[in-house]
This record gives C-alpha cells, sequence and structure tokens, in this order.
C-alpha cells in the first residue's frame, strides 16, 4: 500500500483518460418518416448532433429531446421535453429554456433534412445525460416560446411528434 505511493508521487505526473462519448438515435414512425440522429459529446463540454431525415414534408420542424426514452405507445410516451432545470420551453439560445428545446429543422422539398446542432446542455455522461431519453421530431414549427399559443411555453406549440427514437450509447 505504502509503496504505491510513493511509486505514484514518483512519477511527477498524472494521468488524464479522455473519453469522448458518443450515441445514435434511430427514428422511426408510423407514417414513413425516418432518419439517424448521431451525437457527440466534446471535451469542452458541448455536444455535436448530427442528423439526416426524410419522409417530412417541406418546412420547419420542432426538434427536441424528450424526457424518457420509452416508446411502448410510440413517441406519445417519451414524456415532455428533458426540463432537469425546471424552465419554460424556449429557443435553444435562450437563457430560459428546456435543455431538451433544440429548435427546428428545415426539410427541403424532397421532403429531407442534413443538419448539425452544437448545444451545451444536452451532455452525453453527468447527472443530466440524455442517453436513454429520446429525441422527437414533429409535424409543425417549434414557435420557440414566442407564438403567443397556450402550447407556447411549454412545447413550442409543434404539433404532433411524426418520429422519434431512443437515444442510446454508440461505441
Ligand atoms: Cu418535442
Ligand atoms: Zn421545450
Amino acid at each position: 500500500m505504502m509503496m504505491a505511493v510513493i511509486e505514484g508521487s514518483n512519477r511527477g505526473c498524472t494521468e488524464i483518460t479522455i473519453t469522448m462519448v458518443k450515441a445514435v438515435a434511430v427514428l422511426s414512425s408510423a407514417g414513413g418518416v425516418s432518419g439517424t440522429i448521431f451525437f457527440t459529446q466534446e471535451i469542452d463540454g458541448l455536444t455535436t448532433v448530427t442528423g439526416n431525415i426524410s419522409g417530412l414534408k417541406p418546412g420547419l420542424h420542432g426538434f427536441h429531446v424528450h424526457a424518457l426514452g420509452d416508446t411502448t405507445n410510440g413517441c406519445l410516451s417519451t414524456g415532455p421535453h428533458f426540463n432537469p432545470a425546471g424552465k419554460e420551453h424556449g429557443a435553444p439560445e435562450d437563457e430560459n429554456r428546456h435543455a431538451g428545446d433544440l429548435g427546428n429543422v428545415t426539410a427541403g422539398e424532397d421532403g429531407t433534412v442534413s443538419f448539425t446542432i452544437t448545444d451545451k446542455q444536452i451532455p452525453l455522461s453527468g447527472t443530466n445525460s440524455i442517453v436513454g431519453r429520446a429525441v422527437v421530431v414533429h409535424a409543425d414549427p417549434d414557435d420557440l416560446g414566442r407564438g403567443g399559443h397556450e402550447l407556447s411555453k411549454s412545447t413550442g406549440n409543434a404539433g404532433g411528434r411524426v418520429a422519434c427514437g431512443v437515444i442510446g450509447l454508440q461505441g
């Protein structure tokens, strides 16, 4: 025991292991929307989200992390927006936002979208990890809390849940 301590102090350096955490969600839906969303947690605490989605109606679609990775009743059972800080719905750049509020993705005329989002409130490790939760794509635009609708401050009034996928660890 004592030997180990002396050896450690003699080495004169500290080993730091940096593990890049990666996760993935495969979207499924009842209505022909499909896609794959990749998550990479950078060493500076940011998570980069890269996705491809197809089968959407052209235009904006609310895109969120919902609290639960439960798809037993389709996307309906993924719960509300992931909101560990107990805030109101907002835009990704807002101070007052749910952690899961990732704004909108914009599908082209062909119904597909490829996008990259970088966000600091959706870690893949630690207390507020989004692993085991779900990503959800909505039928309509997310009004980012500004629409004045009774649902604006809770869901962005983004309409139905057209596709979702559970966020799982990736090797
Ligand atoms: Cu949502
Ligand atoms: Zn929200």
